[in-house]
């Protein structure tokens, strides 16, 4: 048997992606692709949960992809695919809603954060973590690394399989674990330092850094970060310092370089201008090598979309006889 661990994460096709969703997650995905045995899916339907323009989700759905390939995704290493290719996910999260109690679902904090955002509310956006809870367990995956807000959607994962397990007296899911970013893995927005980046934020000018932003826009929006009235670039957890802390953050893990030698580097700097060109350049030399290699990427549509069905076609070899099988304890019958 493999000793590899089996890793699962999701991420919605519902915008650019930007340095936060870079730091936070994929970087890490890509880090750890040979340790483990992975699978990253772009969430289509997830994105349903809320009003999406057809082409535009169409769109991003092919985009996202090719971003997570050219960020190092490698689909010889790592299982890429998309989720609604993979009808699996739809069919066993039909299955657990069946064992889940509506009380759980009530209670999850982004249902009530979005809930309330929105005037007719869809059945979807309240059963989303059921669907989440398919995509995992269809894998047995042992861990989730995802920000610290989707912890409560893992958290109730491991309560629907461990239901499932004791209704039908058998370890057949396996209890998934969330892996949450270090500490100084959460960006914050450039505009609002005490705000985390976000991605329903990353149209707001100088908010978000996007992985695809060109470099003159990389280096507006670096020009143009909140920092403080004083002059000392120093790492810091006083809310004053939060500009600074945060430019030096995104300088050190662009940089993967120590504290000290961050702060070496800018020993000579005359103010936070020099820092905040410094931050910018460092951040466009390593977007520089995604974006072309994106580019080179959507140049070539049908090479893509080999890749993509490629990454379905493993993804269902693993979850369709888990399905299977999970259908049968049901009671289910088999054609
Ligand atoms: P939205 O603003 O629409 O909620 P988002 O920017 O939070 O979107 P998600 O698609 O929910 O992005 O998250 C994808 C992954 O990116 C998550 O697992 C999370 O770990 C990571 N992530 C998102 N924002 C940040 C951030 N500011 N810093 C570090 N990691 C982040
Ligand atoms: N809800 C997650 C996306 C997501 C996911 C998953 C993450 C859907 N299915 C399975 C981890 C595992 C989000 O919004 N970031």
């Amino acid at each position: 048997m493999s000793e590899k661990r089996v890793v699962f994460s999701g991420i919605q096709p519902t915008g650019n992606l930007h340095l936060g969703n870079y730091l936070g997650a994929v970087k890490n995905w890509v880090a750890r692709q040979d340790e483990k045995i992975n699978y990253f899916c772009v969430v289509d339907l997830h994105s349903l949960t809320l009003p999406q323009d057809p082409e535009t989700l169409r769109t991003q759905t092919r985009s996202l992809a090719a971003v997570l390939m050219a960020c190092g995704i490698d689909p010889d290493k790592s299982t890429l695919f998309i989720q609604s290719h993979v009808t699996a996910h739809a069919e066993a999260c039909w299955l657990l809603n069946c064992i889940t109690p509506l009380g759980w679902l009530q209670r999850m904090t982004q249902f009530k954060d979005k809930s309330a955002r929105q005037e007719s509310i869809g059945t979807g956006l309240l059963d989303y973590p059921v669907l989440q809870a398919a995509d995992i367990i269809l894998y047995d995956a042992h861990e989730v690394p995802v920000g610290e807000d989707q912890k409560q959607h893992v958290e109730l994962t491991r309560d629907i399989a461990q239901r499932f397990n004791h209704i039908y007296e058998q370890e057949f899911f396996v209890i998934p674990e969330p892996v949450i970013p270090e500490v100084g893995a959460r960006v914050m927005g450039l505009d609002d330092p005490m705000a985390k980046m976000s991605k329903s934020l990353a149209h707001t000018r100088g908010h978000a850094i996007r992985l695809l932003d060109e470099p003159k826009e990389i280096l507006r929006s670096f020009k143009k970060a909140v920092t403080d009235s004083g002059n000392e670039i120093v790492f810091s957890d006083d809310p004053e310092k939060a500009g600074v802390n945060n430019l030096l953050g995104i300088y050190k893990a662009v940089t993967e370089k120590s504290e000290a030698e961050v702060l070496a580097d800018f020993a000579d700097a005359r103010g936070y201008g020099d820092l905040k060109v410094g931050v910018a350049e460092a951040v466009i030399e390593t977007l520089k090598p995604i974006q072309m290699r994106y580019n080179e990427l959507m140049a070539d549509p049908a090479e893509l979309d080999r890749i993509m069905k490629q990454g379905a076609d493993q993804a269902r070899a693993v979850s369709t006889p888990k399905l299977d099988e999970m259908k049968h304890i049901m009671g289910l019958t088999l054609p």
